[in-house]
Formats: structure tokens, C-alpha cells, sequence
């Protein structure tokens, strides 16, 4: 709700306040202290703000989205890389991305999450020579702009379809009765029209009578009242929850860890987070979308104006296999049954196409 009322806000605001805001820039840009450090920087070399809506730590995205930017500009000498916490309140981000455009200090501005193609797109309007590299959304058609989206119906339909495997087996804290839950931090258009039913679609597709426990937590930080959710989901009989809810995770945890439940990670591996309670885990390569993309900006190769949509087959979403925690809690044969799952889709046999449009 909150991003659907953000959206409605700075359509209005892009109306208004975002042009007379870039134009107030444009016009005080000579008289600001650093001006002329854009020759500066280009002679220093490549210049890039990695701009991350929210704070980095406890978001899995955003943790690989600043690593992979800073895996880049080291193997290229002289770039520099400023990060940039937008912190958790929305309808601050369109203005620091135009502040941070106006200072013509950046050759690149990176940043990730749905939202921010959309913010982008907006800001390069007013500055169309600045150059915008955003992950984890889809926008195509503005030359100022390249986009790089992650096939997430792919990447919930496993998750959900490994939660069923593990709600129906005979893992310790698994009860009777098909339930699992997905706790989101908000809710936004790629949650609710792709997560969530690709999420309950994995399930049924092991238990058309399975039932998913969808919660909201409002907010993208608060592990107390996200350990009161996952509490009554448990107490409501889900048995594994898929938690995406950054900061929020952590309490998903705690409430598994009390009453003896399973945690499902979401793009990053999150095994070692809690060793035995957090038993699967997908993963987005974003760290290494971002890493490529990044050199190809510095390297002046990178096509602005396109969009991608990467997933299994191109090996860019998957789930953690490998790792020794899974092999150690998982039962051989869920293990073999979601493996089976994981092949189909990466051989094609499976097809479940991301939309690129709400
Ligand atoms: N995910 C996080 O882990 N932490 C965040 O702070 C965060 N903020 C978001 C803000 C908005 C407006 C939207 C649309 C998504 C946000 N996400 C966040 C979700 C993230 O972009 C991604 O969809 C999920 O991590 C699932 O891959």
C-alpha cells in the first residue's frame, strides 16, 4: 500500500515540484562549491554513486549491489565509487537522485530495487547526459538508462515449491497440513502479481490443497514486529516461511528459533544466517550482474537504452544446492525432487516467463 501511495505521490510531485526542483539546480549549479569537479573527476577517472534506497546492511540485494559495483571499479584503477544510504523513507528519493544528478560529479549513478527505473527515468529528463545503471528493474527505451531484471516467477516458484517438499516431509518441525508463510517487507506490483502467486503456485504444485499465509510488514527494518508476524504464523500452523522483508528477516529467525519452525532465504545464501532454522535459500547473481554491467559502463561499451531479464537458464537465478548445511538438515529425497524441479527449468521444460510490464 505504502508504494502504491508513494507512486501516486510523486506522480503528482513529478508534475510539479520534481521539474522546478531541476530547474532550481540546473540554475544554482555554477555558484555550488565542486563545480568543475566533473573535469576533475573525469580526468581522476571513472566517477560512480551507488545510491541504495534503504541501508545496506540486513538486505540481501543490496549487499551484492554494492560489492559487485566495488568488485568492478577495483579491477579498473583511478575509478572512484561513493556509496550513498537513501534510508527508509521513500518519497525522499526521487530529490537525492536528482541532487545527486545535479552535481555532475558521476558518470554512472547505480542503484536497485523496482521502484527506481521508474525515479530514473523521471530524473533524466532534467539531466539527460547523466547515466543510470539500476538492477533489479525493467525499463527500456530511455538512452539514458540500462536495466537489469531477475526472473523472480522463476526464482518464488522454486522457493515455494521446495516449502511444500519440506512442509509435507518428516523433518522434525514439519506438522500436518500443507502451510507455509511469505512475510514482505511492502507490498509493490512485482510482490504481489509475481512473488506471492508464483510462491503459492510452487506449493500447490506439490499440494493443490497447500495454503499460503501471506503477511505485510509495513517497513523494511522492524525484526520486533516481524518476530510477532512470523509468531502467528507459526501459531496459525505454517511450518516454513519465506521471509523478504531486509532488516525484518532477522526476526523471522527468532521466532523460528523459539517455537521450532524453518526459514526460507531469498537472493543472497543464507544458511550460515542460522544454521538448521534457515534450511533453503534461492539466490540472484545481482553481485555479478552489477559487477559486469558496471565494468561495461567504465569500459564506455554498456548499450544505455536497453533492459534485461536474466533468470535459471541463463544462470542468474538458482537455489543453493551446494552448500553443506542444506546437504546436512535436507532429506535425501526432497533434495532429488527439487534438483529435478531446478533441471526442468534450466532445460526449458518448464517455462515461467517475468512480466515486464504492470
Ligand atoms: N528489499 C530489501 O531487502 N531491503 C529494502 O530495504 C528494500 N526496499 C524496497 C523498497 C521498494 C520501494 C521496493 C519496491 C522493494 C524493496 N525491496 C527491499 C525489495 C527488493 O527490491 C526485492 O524485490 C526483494 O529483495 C526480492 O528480490
Amino acid at each position: 500500500m505504502k508504494y502504491r501511495n508513494d507512486t501516486i505521490y510523486w506522480r503528482a510531485l513529478r508534475a510539479a515540484a520534481l521539474p522546478a526542483l531541476a530547474a532550481l539546480l540546473l540554475l544554482t549549479a555554477p555558484s555550488l562549491p565542486g563545480l568543475g569537479s566533473r573535469d576533475a573527476a573525469t580526468e581522476a577517472g571513472f566517477s560512480i554513486a551507488v545510491f541504495v534506497p534503504g541501508v545496506v546492511e540486513g538486505s540481501p540485494t543490496y549487499e551484492m549491489l554494492v560489492a559487485g559495483v566495488q568488485r568492478a571499479a577495483a579491477e579498473r584503477p583511478g575509478t572512484q565509487v561513493r556509496v550513498i544510504e537513501g534510508g527508509f523513507n521513500q518519497a525522499e528519493w526521487p530529490q537525492s537522485i536528482t541532487s545527486l544528478a545535479a552535481t555532475r560529479d558521476y558518470d554512472l549513478i547505480v542503484t536497485s530495487n523496482p521502484s527506481m527505473p521508474e525515479i530514473a527515468d523521471e530524473v533524466s529528463r532534467s539531466f539527460p547526459d547523466q547515466r543510470f545503471l539500476v538492477l533489479d528493474g525493467y525499463l527500456s527505451g530511455n538512452s539514458s538508462l540500462y536495466t537489469v531484471q531477475f526472473n523472480q516467477r522463476e526464482q518464488a516458484f522454486l522457493s515455494g515449491y521446495f516449502a511444500a517438499l519440506v512442509s509435507s516431509s518428516r523433518m522434525e518441525h514439519a506438522r500436518p497440513g500443507l502451510r507455509a508463510g511469505l512475510l514482505a517487507g511492502q507490498e509493490y506490483p512485482i510482490m504481489n502479481r509475481v512473488i506471492r502467486p508464483a510462491f503459492e503456485l510452487g506449493l500447490q504444485s506439490v499440494d493443490p490443497s497447500a495454503v499460503l499465509d501471506f503477511r505485510v510488514l509495513g517497513n523494511w527494518y522492524d525484526a520486533a514486529a516481524a518476530t510477532e508476524l512470523a509468531n502467528s504464523m507459526i501459531d496459525s500452523g505454517a511450518d516454513v516461511i519465506l521471509t523478504i522483508s531486509g532488516g525484518g528477516n532477522q526476526g523471522v529467525i527468532s521466532a523460528a528459533r523459539t517455537k521450532g519452525a524453518y526459514v526460507l532465504w531469498y537472493d543472497s545464501s543464507g544458511y550460515d544466517e542460522a544454521p538448521g532454522i534457515v534450511i533453503g535459500s534461492t539466490r540472484v547473481k545481482l553481485d555479478h550482474a552489477a559487477y559486469l554491467r558496471t565494468l561495461e559502463a567504465i569500459d564506455g561499451i554498456l548499450e544505455f537504452g536497453s533492459a534485461e531479464m536474466l533468470g535459471v537458464a541463463d544462470g542468474f537465478v538458482d537455489f543453493d544446492t551446494e552448500h553443506r548445511l542444506f546437504e546436512r538438515h535436507i532429506p535425501q529425497q526432497v533434495r532429488s525432487e527439487l534438483a529435478a524441479m531446478i533441471a526442468r527449468l534450466r532445460e526449458g521444460d518448464l517455462q515461467l516467463e517475468m512480466p515486464t510490464r504492470f
